[in-house]
């Protein structure tokens, strides 16, 4: 019997996530015939590039829909009627949030409660939502597990807590059957150059400096982008629908360290960092215990920092006309 793939609707599929996410699953799927069942709904903001998929192109299904305009919704879930949705649209950059929350509240929080009433009306059978570990807030010490309690710090973190809470609430009081996903900060290639890594590497070949927030000293937990994706698979597989997981990366990093990292894998000096005003509200550091997911399902991340970086910069020298493709907005951004 050839292998019978359900349906899925990928939301934010041309972004750096989504898109690592639409080419697994096409890739995993080498063995079946004919049309693929996989469809991408993404407005294309400037985060959002098709380019990302130019590798698998034919082999999915595009809308470019918004999220939050129910109506458009509305015609793809009636024509498509998918089976699963894998929830990766947002606005997803911190820093944008703080300098203005507007389209955060609007596409976070109303595209979610529109796409999850859109999966409602059209018996969706399952609801994957790619919440972020920046709902927890910030820690010194420990790790945070699922159930620890919401803190967010900034207009990003609140309006992806406040989705978080409306896919909970439905779980509850519908029996949504939804499962939501918290993974730790992602890298990797085809990453948009505002976030830190893809940033300092495109500041460091247009002969610049990596910028470093404040004194360096905050630390994330850096994710290589394959195995978050390996992760996100399985747990639509055989995650427990109702459940949260949280999926943190191996390289727990002080940014000033993940900077001089990155200097060396790049081959210069470890002199070219500068440090730049602190982003306000600066978490001092995030990092999870992915130890349900691991014990439900066997996952890990598996890519050490420094392989993670190494396939990040073999990958932007080869890409450098997309990366410097990005400058002007960058540099509007960070003006
Ligand atoms: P991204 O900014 O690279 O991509 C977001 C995509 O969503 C883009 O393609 C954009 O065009 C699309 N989009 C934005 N608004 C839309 C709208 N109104 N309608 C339809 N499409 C819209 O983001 P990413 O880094 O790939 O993150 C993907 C998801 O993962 C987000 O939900 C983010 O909150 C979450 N997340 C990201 C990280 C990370 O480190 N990047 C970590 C944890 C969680
Ligand atoms: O120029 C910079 N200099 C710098 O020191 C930038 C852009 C960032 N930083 C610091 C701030 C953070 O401590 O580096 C760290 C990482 O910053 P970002 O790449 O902007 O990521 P972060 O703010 O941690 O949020 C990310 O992880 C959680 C993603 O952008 C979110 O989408 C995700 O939910």
């Amino acid at each position: 019997m050839p292998k019978r793939i359900p349906k899925i609707l990928i939301t934010g599929g041309a972004g750096f996530m989504g898109s690592a996410f639409v080419k697994l699953l096409i890739k995993g799927s080498f063995s079946v015939q004919g049309e693929l069942p996989f469809v991408v709904v993404d407005r294309l903001t400037y985060a959002g590039d098709l380019k990302r998929l130019e590798s698998v192109r034919r082999k999915f299904k595009f809308y470019k829909v918004d999220i939050c305009n129910k109506r458009q919704i509305d015609s793809v879930f009636k024509k498509e009627k998918p089976e699963i949705v894998v929830h990766f649209a947002a606005e997803s950059h911190v820093d944008r949030s703080i300098n203005d929350a507007q389209v955060f509240i609007k596409t976070n929080v109303k595209g979610t409660q529109i796409l999850i009433d859109a999966c409602r009306r059209y018996g969706v059978k399952k609801f994957v939502y790619i919440s972020t570990d920046e709902v927890y807030g910030k820690l010194v010490h420990g790790k945070f597990k699922e159930n620890a309690c919401f803190k967010p710090n900034n207009p990003y973190a609140v309006s992806k807590a406040t989705a978080d809470l409306l896919v909970q609430a439905y779980v509850k009081a519908y029996k949504f059957p939804a499962i939501i996903i918290r993974p730790s900060n992602n890298y990797g290639p085809w990453q948009y150059p505002e976030k830190f890594i893809s940033l300092g590497i495109l500041r460091v070949l247009e002969g610049g400096k990596i910028p470093l927030y404040g004194d360096g000293k905050n630390i994330r937990q850096w994710l290589y982008v394959d195995d978050c994706m390996r992760g996100i698979a399985a747990i639509m597989r055989k995650g427990r629908v109702g459940e949260v997981y949280n999926l943190g990366g191996i390289g727990e990093s002080r940014n000033i360290d993940t900077a001089k990292l990155l200097l060396k894998v790049l081959g210069v000096s470890p002199e070219q960092i500068e440090f730049v005003q602190d982003r306000l509200g600066h978490d001092i550091r995030y990092s999870l215990d992915s130890s349900k997911v691991y014990r439900e399902l066997g996952w890990k991340a598996q890519v050490g920092f420094i392989q993670g970086l190494k396939l990040t910069v073999d990958w932007a020298l080869q890409h450098q006309r997309w990366l410097k493709s990005k400058l002007p907005d960058i540099n509007k951004l960070y003006k």
